[in-house]
């Protein structure tokens, strides 16, 4: 085995999206040489329990433990706490499988022992082996707030999931970003880092929260040679969830082009569908260089080739 350039990666994770590219890119590159910094703005207390949804999905994927289905939680789950929930009138719009409260059990005990968010993080990554580095954001409370057209405020997973994100928004806010630090060691893993990949996560409600934590989008910025961004939008559409709407309701163009606004201060290069072959003019007539493939990962061997384009650029 040659002794592979030291090829270290840093990826900017949101939930599904870049859990997929991250499966891929343990394929094609050593995966110890990984740092995932996924995004904590969606994460939520329930039943007094911490919940960090991105976290989780990224974790899972890895491990091979997400349930396919719905793309967040585990497989082989069973609903009999939640069934005991609903007896008694409880939350029961998000759905906790019995297995998954055991991963919201051990975290909320560990951060009520005064341990960091970081730290229960890499605790539960070496419970399931595996190799990629999973750092939060930050370790300190971010919380997404919605405005809706009706100008109610609501939480993330209020959005998201109780309401089917099918209410119209006027304004997202990050809840405590302006004091939150990133988690020790995130500079750093900008700074070093042989390539930073920005991976096709909801640019708004994914992306943004960990981009406003105070120092990361100037280290990103003074790296941006090196930063490759991967559009969540294909044809003017989210693969999943309402990002399209969000920018389109956030006054964004809902597009390649309008992803190339938001990422071109600290990317060098974004890569967009071949569906969205026709706007690769407009999107490097927006400061930023254009690659054109396939970013549809509907299976590993997809997500591989869509990691492998990109590390190429770098080479
Ligand atoms: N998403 C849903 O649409 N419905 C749910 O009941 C639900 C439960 C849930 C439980 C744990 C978890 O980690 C994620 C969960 N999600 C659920 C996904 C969650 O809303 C994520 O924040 C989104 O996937 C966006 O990142």
């Amino acid at each position: 085995m040659t002794n592979l350039p030291s090829n270290k990666i840093t990826v900017l994770c949101g939930g599904v999206g870049a859990a997929k590219l991250l499966t891929g890119l343990v394929t094609v590159t050593d995966s110890s040489e990984v740092t995932a910094v996924v995004n904590i703005a969606d994460d939520t207390t329930f039943h007094g329990l911490h919940i960090s949804p991105d976290l989780d999905t990224v974790t899972y994927t890895l491990a091979g433990e997400i349930n396919p289905a719905t793309g967040w939680g585990l497989k082989d789950e069973g609903w009999k706490a939640m069934e005991m929930v609903r007896r008694y009138g409880g939350i029961d719009w998000f759905q906790l499988g019995d297995r998954d409260l055991g991963t919201h059990l051990y975290r909320t005990q560990r951060l009520s022992e005064g341990a960091s968010l970081q730290e229960v993080t890499e605790e539960i990554t070496r419970a399931w082996n595996l190799s990629v580095t999973i750092l939060p954001a930050s370790n300190d409370p971010i919380k997404t707030v919605v405005t809706t057209d009706l100008g109610e405020e609501i939480g993330f997973q209020d959005y998201f999931v109780r309401l089917s994100h099918d209410v119209t928004v006027s304004d997202i806010r990050f809840e405590g970003i302006h004091n939150a630090k990133p988690s020790l060691g995130i500079l750093e893993k900008i700074q070093e880092a042989d390539a930073v990949i920005i991976a096709p996560s909801n640019p708004i409600v994914s992306i943004a929260p960990i981009l406003e934590i105070p120092g990361i989008r100037e280290a990103l910025q003074d790296q941006r040679g090196r930063v490759t961004a991967i559009s969540g939008i294909v044809g003017g559409r989210a693969l999943k969830g309402p990002a399209d709407r969000l920018l389109q309701e956030l006054g964004y163009e809902p597009s390649v082009v309008g992803v190339a606004r938001l990422y071109r201060d600290i990317s060098s290069t974004l890569v967009i569908d071949e569906v969205d072959i026709d706007d690769k003019q407009r999107v490097e007539q927006e400061g930023i260089e254009c690659v054109v493939t396939n970013t549809i990962m509907s299976n590993p061997k997809a997500a591989a080739a869509l990691c492998q384009t990109v590390l190429n650029l770098g080479s």
